[in-house]
C-alpha cells in the first residue's frame, strides 16, 4: 500500500465522530465493548468482517447511481459499475448461479420483488407459517406477503420435520402461483427437490429463500437450491458475515419466459427490483457485499462452515445431556431449537431475559405447536455462527451448554413473564461468560485496552 489513504480517513472519521459528538461515540464505544465481553448466539447474527463492515462505512454512499452497470440515470457512476459488477460475479461465482441481482436493500425487500411479480394480489401463495419457523415475508398475516395475497401456511409434523405430504396436499388443494421454502427457525436440511416437484405439479414458482443457510450452502454444507429452484434469494450478513442486505439470484432457469411480457423471468426480476420496488442502490453497502462474497468464496470459509455445524450438533447434545428437549433431536445446520417449558419450565420469554442478563444472547422462539403468545413463547433459538467465527472448541461449546443450563435452572419463575435470579449468581455466570468471550475473542475486533 504506497498510501493508506482509507485508514487515515477511517482513523479520521472516529476521531472527527469522538471530538464532535462524544455522547453518540459513547454508545457506539458501549456496543462495540457489548458484543465484545458477550456470547452472541442469536441464529440470525454474525460477527460482519471488519474489512466488509469498512467498506460499509466509506464514501462510496456518496454516489446517487439509478439503474445498474452502463445503464445508470446518474453520472459519476465509473467505479460504482465496477463495485456493482464486482459484487454480481462474485455472487454468481459463489452460489454457482447465472444471474444475480445484488441491489435489494435485505431479503425481505428481495422476497417482495419475487412475490409482487409473481404473483398478483388476490393470488395464492404458499409459505412455511410464521408460527412453525417460516418468515414473515413469507405470508405472515402481519406482513404485505399474507395481506396483499392470500397466503397458505403450510407446516411441521409432530417431530419437527417439515410436513411434505401436507404441502403436497395443500398444493394441490389450493393452486398457489408461487411456494416459498426456507425458514428461520428450522434446525434441519430442507428437501428442495420435494419441493420442486410439488411445485412443478401444481404449475407454481419456487423461491428457495437460504437467508439462515447461504453460508452452508456455498460451503456445500448444504444442498444449494440454485438449479432446482426457479428464483433463489437470501440475505448478506446472516451467514455471509457481510452487511446488512439482500440478494436475488437465479441458476439454470435463468432465461425461462417472463410471465409477464416480454423477455425473461430473470429481466423481471431485474426490473421488479429497480423500478418497480426501489429507487438508487445503496452503493456502499454493494461495495461491502463483493467483499463478503469474497470472503465466503475462499477454502477457509469452508472450515468456519465445517466449525458452524460441529458446534450445532455438539450444542444440540450437549444440552440435551443437560436435560433440554431439542426439537427434532438435534441439528443439521447452525439453529438449535428448545423447548424451555417442557425442560425447566421456564418460557421463552423468561430465557432469553435470563440468558441475557448473563450476557448469552439468544431469542424466544416458537417451538412446533406452542400455545403460548409470540411475545412469551415456549422454547428459545440458539445459533453458531458467531461462536464459530470466534473458533470455540467442542470443550468450550460444552460449557456454553453447561451456562445455559444452569442458568435456566436457577431462575425462580414469578409469571409467564417475571422471574427472579439471584445477583450473585448472576455475576458469577457473567464472569464465566467473560472468561469465554475473551478466550476465544471476536477475529479482527480488538480487545479494549482497560
Ligand atoms: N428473520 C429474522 C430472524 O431470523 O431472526 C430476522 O432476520
Amino acid at each position: 500500500m504506497s498510501d493508506p489513504i482509507l485508514s487515515r480517513f477511517a482513523l479520521n472519521a472516529f476521531e472527527m465522530l469522538g471530538d464532535e459528538d462524544p455522547e453518540l461515540y459513547k454508545l457506539v464505544e458501549g456496543e462495540y465493548r457489548r458484543q465484545i465481553y458477550s456470547l452472541a448466539m442469536v441464529a440470525s447474527c454474525s460477527n460482519a468482517h471488519p474489512s466488509a463492515l469498512a467498506c460499509e462505512g466509506t464514501f462510496t454512499s456518496n454516489v446517487t447511481a439509478e439503474g445498474y452497470p452502463g445503464a445508470r440515470f446518474h453520472a459519476g457512476c465509473e467505479y460504482v459499475d465496477q463495485f456493482e459488477q464486482l459484487a454480481i460475479d462474485r455472487a454468481k461465482k459463489a452460489f454457482k448461479a447465472q444471474y444475480a441481482n445484488v441491489q435489494p436493500h435485505t431479503a425481505s425487500t428481495a422476497n417482495q420483488v419475487v412475490t409482487s411479480r409473481l404473483v398478483n394480489p388476490g393470488e395464492t401463495l404458499m409459505g412455511l407459517s410464521l408460527d412453525a419457523g417460516g418468515h414473515l415475508s413469507h405470508g405472515a398475516k402481519v406482513n404485505i406477503s399474507g395481506s396483499f395475497y392470500n397466503a397458505i401456511g403450510y407446516r411441521l409434523n409432530d417431530k419437527g420435520f417439515i410436513d411434505y405430504g401436507q404441502v403436497e396436499e395443500l398444493a394441490m388443494e389450493h393452486k398457489p402461483k408461487l411456494i416459498i421454502c426456507g425458514t428461520t427457525a428450522y434446525p434441519r436440511i430442507i428437501e428442495w427437490d420435494r419441493f420442486r416437484k410439488i411445485a412443478d405439479k401444481v404449475g407454481a414458482y419456487l423461491l428457495a429463500d437460504i437467508t439462515h443457510i447461504a453460508g452452508l450452502v456455498i460451503a456445500g454444507e448444504h444442498p444449494n437450491p440454485i438449479d432446482i429452484a426457479h428464483i433463489t434469494t437470501t440475505c448478506t450478513h446472516k451467514q455471509l458475515y457481510g452487511p446488512r442486505g439482500g440478494l436475488i439470484m437465479m441458476g439454470r432457469e435463468w432465461d425461462l419466459p417472463n410471465p409477464r411480457g416480454k423477455g425473461t423471468l430473470s429481466g423481471l426480476m431485474q426490473s421488479g427490483l429497480f423500478p418497480f420496488t426501489q429507487g438508487a442502490p445503496i452503493i456502499n453497502n454493494i461495495v461491502a457485499k463483493a467483499r463478503a462474497l469474497d470472503r465466503a468464496s475462499r477454502p477457509e470459509f469452508k472450515e468456519l462452515a465445517k466449525r458452524i455445524v460441529m458446534q450445532s450438533r455438539a450444542l444440540a447434545q450437549a444440552l440435551a445431556d443437560r436435560g433440554m428437549n431439542v426439537v427434532s433431536g438435534g441439528s443439521d445446520n447452525h439453529i438449535i431449537l428448545a423447548d424451555t417449558m417442557a425442560s425447566f419450565n421456564v418460557t421463552g420469554i423468561i430465557a432469553e431475559k435470563a440468558l441475557e442478563e448473563c450476557n448469552i444472547i439468544i431469542n424466544k422462539n416458537f417451538i412446533p405447536g406452542d400455545q403460548l403468545s409470540p411475545f412469551i413463547t415456549s422454547g428459545i433459538r440458539i445459533g453458531t455462527n458467531s461462536m464459530a467465527a470466534r473458533g470455540l472448541t467442542e470443550e468450550a461449546i460444552g460449557q456454553c451448554a453447561e451456562l445455559i443450563c444452569r442458568v435456566l435452572k436457577s431462575v425462580e419463575v414469578v409469571s409467564e413473564k417475571e422471574y427472579r435470579l439471584d445477583t450473585e449468581a448472576r455475576d458469577k455466570y457473567r464472569d464465566e461468560v467473560k472468561q469465554i468471550a475473551l478466550q476465544f475473542p471476536i477475529p479482527g475486533y480488538p480487545l479494549p485496552e482497560d
